[in-house]
């Protein structure tokens, strides 16, 4: 009973301590930006409202169609801002090798020493909103606490959907501290935009940009940047992946998570809903985006999600394509940058036909064939609630995650990558996710379609040098007796007429499927110098309306491409200089002797 006692008085005592800490940080940063009005968040449902009845009413935001859309708003950004900004995105510590060649770098004390100065009295005039937010379920050993400071209603708006905002927050806190975020729109000058992490003091530091990849700060810049630092020392993984749960005919489930490249499909399959064919089966969201993925006790790798709302690309979201997140958008919505008809609904790319008047992303008259671009923006976004996703797992909350039997890799390649490919260890696993090569979208500024290498779609988010990381993820093999298996998936393979081969969507559950199977020991494969791939008999799945042919050519493995490809990984890994792991470039090797064209493979089923 004492000993109770003296652990609540311990746990009350760190609170205070913490609270004490958070009061003085804010107390010294709205020195700096001098706002003439500090406002504590509480999340509340009032609290939302008033913030966007402000928006709108300094239109800021666009009330949609009460009727079809009920409490949605449309908010246009500026036109120079409109995806995250890779160019000014630094991992700010002492030495630049923490860093490695795939990031930017700038040494903290220069970092802080200019950001302070475009901080001073940047808030001038405007409310600095104080956010406190919880990533993760509440009560769980997994989740971290945040706070962040903005001057943006629109950003308060958004992370009061994309996290759990407020008091719950605050109760959360506790020795370990919080992560410090900073962010200022300060005047939206795009020469002086700079999204800076110190994982050495736990700070995020955004100006100049209202996007939400680099003003949300407790997703891209917290929950993988940050993250991805304290999972390497404490033994755990922060990775870009969604969780899903696939449920059979049987009511068995299995929880998936999966790695894919910013806008390449990866909320369209978090949020699939099955083909009519498939009768019985269902998949259950836990995840769009982020995974914080922990040990267990017994060695099981145990996934989270630390968000709360998804952020999520909308063009080409549609009843056909994803009748889900149709109807999950319908209330309650942010939409950021997509087009308007006459009668205040949002339409984009994608959609349906198009409305007889509509009015673009910047708020131009639009007309098919004559405007100039899209009318809804390339990377336009919606902001819900994932408490509104119909299909959302009952295992969302549960404080000790879902236990991941497979880890999948995937991406844009119009060529070469399978449909479908396992591979035949964990370290290969490793080198498959290592190897992503893939197209690049509208998601980050600059070229879209541009082939570059991705690893474990991690490239813009790893907070540290990239072969570090590539050897947390080999140490692995040391640390669980029960690593999950891992695949690599391409939907988006093209035919010689350019045309797409598999048809996506609902129909990637015939992919999940397969990856099922092979887990429970089931599903036939054929051994191929890149991995298992399966059987064309095991992806025909009655219903499913795609011709032999065509799989065929969805599955072949085309060996002198994969060659060249493997010359580009090693021209990457090159790059990486002396920490890449001995053992990766092994299991390069491995796959360049498995390529020789005298290498021999079984057809047999395995
Ligand atoms: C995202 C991204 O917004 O990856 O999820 O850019
Ligand atoms: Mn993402």
């Amino acid at each position: 009973m004492r000993v109770c006692k003296r652990t609540a008085l311990t746990d009350k005592t760190r609170r205070d301590d913490a609270r004490q800490r958070l009061a003085e940080w804010v107390d010294s940063v709205a020195k700096i930006t001098k706002p003439s009005r500090v406002s504590w968040c509480t999340g509340s449902e009032e609290e939302f409202h008033s913030l966007v009845a402000g928006m709108v009413a300094d239109g800021v935001l666009i009330k949609l169609n009460e009727r079809n859309y009920p409490n949605c708003y449309l908010y246009r950004s500026d036109p120079k801002d409109v995806a995250r900004s890779e160019e000014a995105t630094f991992i700010c510590t002492k030495d630049k090798d923490d860093v490695g060649p795939t990031n930017n770098w700038m040494a903290s004390d220069e970092a802080q020493a200019k950001l302070r100065k475009n901080l001073d009295g940047c808030m001038i005039g405007r409310t600095m909103y104080v956010i406190p937010y919880l990533l993760g379920p509440v009560n769980s050993p997994y989740s971290q606490v945040g706070v962040e400071l903005t001057d943006s209603p629109y950003v308060a708006a958004n992370m009061e959907i994309m996290t759990k905002a407020g008091p719950l927050a605050l109760q959360h806190l506790n020795a370990d501290g919080f992560v410090k975020g900073v962010h200022s729109t300060c005047t939206l000058d795009p020469t002086n935009k700079y999204i800076c992490h110190f994982p050495d003091e736990k700070l995020i530091m955004s100006l100049n940009s209202n996007y939400g990849g680099n003003a949300l700060l407790s997703k891209k810049c917290h929950a993988l940047r940050l993250a991805s630092v304290m999972a390497r020392n404490e033994g755990w993984l922060a990775e870009h992946m969604l969780i899903i749960g696939i449920e059979e005919p049987d009511g068995t489930l299995t929880y998936v998570t999966g790695a894919f490249p910013s806008a390449s499909g990866k909320t369209n399959l978090a949020m699939l809903k099955p083909p009519d064919y498939m009768k019985g089966w269902n998949v259950w969201a836990i995840s769009d985006d982020i995974a914080w993925i922990h040990l267990d006790s017994e060695g099981k790798f145990r996934a989270i999600n630390p968000e709360s709302g998804f952020f999520a690309v909308a063009p080409n979201t549609s009843l056909k394509t994803n009748p889900r997140i149709m109807e999950m958008v319908r209330k309650n919505t942010i939409f950021t940058n997509v087009a308007l008809s006459s009668d205040k609904t949002p339409w984009w790319e994608g959609m349906g036909e198009h409305p007889r008047k509509l009015w673009d992303w910047q708020g131009r008259v639009w007309a098919a064939g004559k405007s100039p671009g899209s009318a809804a923006h390339p990377n336009s976004r919606f902001t819900t609630s994932i408490r509104q996703y119909p299909s959302l797992s009952p295992e969302y909350n549960n404080p000790n995650g879902v236990p991941v039997t497979a880890i999948i890799f995937g991406g844009r390649r119009s060529e070469l990558v399978p449909l479908v490919c396992e591979s035949f260890s964990w370290e290969h696993g490793v080198l498959m996710g290592a190897m992503l090569r893939v197209e690049t979208t509208a998601a980050a500024s600059g070229d879209v379609g541009v082939l570059r290498n991705d690893p474990m779609a991690m490239k813009p988010f790893c907070g540290y040098h990239i072969a570090d990381y590539f050897s947390h993820w080999l140490s692995f093999r040391r640390k669980s007796g029960k690593l999950p298996k891992i695949f690599q998936i391409n939907p988006f393979r093209v035919g010689r007429d350019g045309k797409y081969l598999w048809p996506g969507y609902s129909h990637n559950l015939v992919v999940l499927k397969w990856i099922v199977e092979r887990c429970q020991g089931k599903g036939e494969a054929v051994e191929t110098p890149i991995g298992y791939i399966p059987t064309t008999a095991s992806l025909k799945v009655q219903g499913l309306d795609i011709s032999e042919d065509m799989i065929n050519e969805l599955l072949r493995v085309d060996t002198a491409a994969w060659m060249d490809e493997l010359e580009s990984t090693q021209l990457f890994f090159e790059s990486l200089g002396e920490k890449l792991p001995k053992t990766l470039q092994e299991e390069l090797s491995k796959l360049m002797t498995r390529l020789q064209p005298a290498a021999t493979f079984s057809s047999q089923s395995h």
